[in-house]
């Protein structure tokens, strides 16, 4: 029963004491913690509960649907509107934002906008691995109806951010600004209970997570620094490494806070028209702050990724995060590709510069 533990509750109320708009951020984050029962319940039925498998739409990224798409959107939309805090949402499954007016006698009215991807690594359902859900927590603007543009906000302006995985057990990791702590769900009360308090993410690693089989549209510096991990003890690097891809942001990001490492979804020129697979609102902010705040990185290559001013609510950016000298590593690895002074490295693959250069 854990009883003495701390609670998710008790944790945030301890953290947020600043009054009325912290009291209710937590709220709100308890709200999310609600969510977030109610979509492992779904997904730890798995096929008994009739909810694998794809609907016969797509989202506005031109994904198959999987219906626990649809069920976890369903779900914390439901949270965000009946929970009177937030004034908007956006969500990976919806073109547009949706924007709640105030209920007359919301004393408070509704401070926050909710962004967020409410299941990620969805194609991995069916074959029961590991998904999540990511979400991140803005300013709403005071005093007049929520526009569009109001979610264009940049990360280091998040007030709260983080995750849930659905796993083995399901765990809540999230951030206010003060460190980053994850929360295990206890089903039997079915209480989120303290059990990550200040993560540290270590600054070394042997272990790195990419989808290799994008290697041939990989940047040099991305190719280089892979290419010394798989050298391993006979390579620059002198000692080998591990690579691990789940295919779950949220599973690999949370195999990173809990052991070192370091992810990658790098830019690259598969598909020209984007400059990266992951989305920066809803995944990219979020994660970069929940790493940040466990003493990790998180860029673009080129960018701290809570610096980038959003342009677009569904826009992607490339996403490297994880242990800080090693992201540090392929950061300087992208300045002396930038700037011409990497001629020592040579790959094989590149033997003309000018494949990348615009
Ligand atoms: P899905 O939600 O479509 O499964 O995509 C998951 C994801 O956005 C992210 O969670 C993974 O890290 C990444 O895509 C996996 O991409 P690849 O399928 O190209 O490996």
């Amino acid at each position: 029963m854990h009883l003495g533990r701390t609670t998710l509750s008790k944790f945030l109320i301890q953290q947020l004491r600043g009054g009325d708009d912290e009291r209710d951020l937590a709220a709100l984050l308890v709200d999310i913690a609600a969510a977030v029962k109610a979509i492992s319940s779904m997904t730890s039925k798995g096929a008994l509960a009739g909810v694998l498998g794809s609907r016969e739409a797509t989202n506005v990224q031109g994904e198959t649907q999987k219906k626990l798409d649809v069920l976890s959107d369903q779900a914390f939309i439901n949270t965000f509107q009946l929970g009177g805090l937030t004034a908007g949402l956006a969500s990976e499954e919806n073109d547009q934002p949706m924007v709640f007016e105030p209920s007359p006698g919301e004393v408070n009215g509704r401070r926050y906008l909710a962004v967020f991807d409410p299941l990620d690594g969805s194609s991995n359902i069916d074959v029961n691995v590991s998904v999540g859900s990511i979400f991140s927590i803005i300013r709403a603007p005071k005093g007049r109806r929520v526009k569009p543009e109001d979610f264009l906000q940049s990360g280091a302006r998040q007030l709260a951010a983080g995750y849930a995985i659905y796993g083995p057990s399901t765990m809540l990791v999230l951030s206010v600004g003060q460190g980053t702590h994850g929360f295990t769900l206890d089903r039997e009360v079915g209480n989120f209970i303290l059990t990550h308090r200040d993560i540290q993410i270590p600054t070394q690693t042997s272990e790195f997570a990419i989808n290799t089989s994008n290697a041939r549209f990989w940047e040099p510096p991305v190719l280089r620094y892979v290419e010394e991990c798989q050298a391993g003890r006979t390579g620059p690097r002198e000692r080998d490494f591990n690579m691990r891809w789940i295919a779950s942001m949220v599973a690999d990001v949370h195999r990173i806070l809990m052991r070192g490492g370091v992810f990658m979804y790098p830019r690259d020129t598969k598909d020209p028209s984007k400059p990266g697979r992951l989305r920066l609102m809803y995944e990219a902010n979020p994660m970069a702050m929940v790493v940040e705040q466990a003493g990790g990185l998180a860029i673009t290559g080129r960018e701290r990724s809570l610096d980038i001013a959003p342009e677009a609510i569904h826009q992607r950016v490339p996403v490297i995060l994880g242990s800080k000298e090693e992201v540090d590593r392929i950061a300087r690895y992208h300045q002396a590709f930038d700037t011409g002074t990497d001629e020592q490295y040579r790959s094989p693959l590149f033997k003309d510069r000018s494949l990348f250069q615009e």
